[in-house]
């Protein structure tokens, strides 16, 4: 038996500040249309996918940046979405700006089915970047001032399988899969905005798509899943995005990837049934994994070189205070 989900990643290409939300849904609602019509079952949109990337300015007020947020969902703005999705029977993942009731700001993406209902949410765990304002770059990754950390990884049942999602950063981190695999995640949904330009370390520059597939790939193979990574990507506000939105398999073998920096869909018939050929063999986490010894992953965020180690190095134990 198989259980095939037909996924489109439908990467965007750049949102300028100056495009309306009408105009930016538009363009979605096309690429929708146009998974439609190849036969998918969901169709995958990038991280923040409703807006520029605005974490690249500094304003002294955050508030000023309010209307990137959406204070509900659908909203007027974005209803057109959940109505062509109910109307052609498929389902879609957003990423946005989210502004809670409560006043909590998240980086954001949920998932809507096939009848237009929302059936996952999640909110961004790792918020890359800094918090303050630092002129010296050519442009700031301000993630860390204007959005609330996510609580956690979930998983939810659709498509007949077990979905997950993660947000762009949260790829490069293991701990993210590992989570959505030790709840059984057959398929992860993961939208980025990706500066092909980072301030601290430029030399990483040259390395982001071999940075972005290694990630997305591991991920996928060592939890067997499906993992499936979309990017807003080219030149936005004259800032240069990654492209390079894939599907892989749980094989961690890209099986479908966009070639352009534009507007683009490209679509893999996702059969949920092989994972099992990873979760139940190599990776059979029951029977291999040894929880007793991880204890550092939960119980320390940073690095401690354990004293007799440093004292034989000459240096402290602690990390350091670098850049970010
Ligand atoms: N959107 C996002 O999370 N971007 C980060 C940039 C890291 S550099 C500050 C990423 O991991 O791609």
């Amino acid at each position: 038996m198989s259980r095939l989900v037909t996924v489109g990643a439908a990467q965007t290409g750049p949102i300028q500040r100056d495009d309306t939300r009408p105009d930016v849904v538009e363009r979605l609602l096309a690429l929708l249309r146009e998974g439609a019509d190849a036969g998918c079952d969901l169709v995958v949109f990038p991280e923040l996918a409703l807006t520029t990337f605005f974490p690249r300015w500094w304003v002294d007020d955050r508030a000023e940046f309010d209307h990137f947020f959406e204070t509900e969902m659908p909203g007027r703005d974005t209803q057109p979405l959940f109505d062509e999705a109910a109307r052609l029977g498929v389902g879609f993942h957003l990423g946005y700006a989210e502004l809670t009731p409560e006043g909590r700001h998240h980086n954001t993406a949920i998932v809507v089915d096939g009848t237009g209902t929302i059936i996952g949410r999640y909110r961004k765990v790792h918020l890359p970047g800094h918090h303050d304002h630092q002129p010296w770059r050519a442009f700031q990754h301000l993630e860390r001032y204007y959005f609330d950390p996510g609580e956690g990884f979930g998983v939810f049942a659709g498509w007949g399988g077990v979905l997950g999602m993660a947000i762009c950063n949260d790829r490069r981190w293991p701990e993210s899969y590992r989570m959505l695999g030790l709840q059984g995640c057959e398929l992860a949904l993961i939208g980025y905005n990706t500066p092909i330009h980072y301030a601290p370390d430029p030399s990483q520059d040259a390395l982001q798509g071999f940075h972005n597939r290694l990630c997305l790939s591991s991920g996928a193979y060592q939890n067997g899943m499906w993992v499936v990574g979309v990017a807003k990507a080219g030149e936005e506000e004259g800032c240069d995005l990654l492209g390079e939105s894939a599907i892989y398999a749980p094989s961690g073998e890209v099986v479908a990837c966009c070639e352009t920096v534009g507007d683009e869909l490209v679509v893999a018939e996702c059969d949920l049934d092989r994972c099992a050929d990873f979760k139940d063999t190599l990776f059979d986490f029951g029977y291999y994994r040894r929880p007793e010894v991880y204890g550092a992953i939960t119980g320390q965020a940073g690095v401690e070189v354990p004293a007799d180690v440093a004292a034989a190095l000459g240096r402290g134990g602690v990390d350091g205070e670098g850049e970010r």
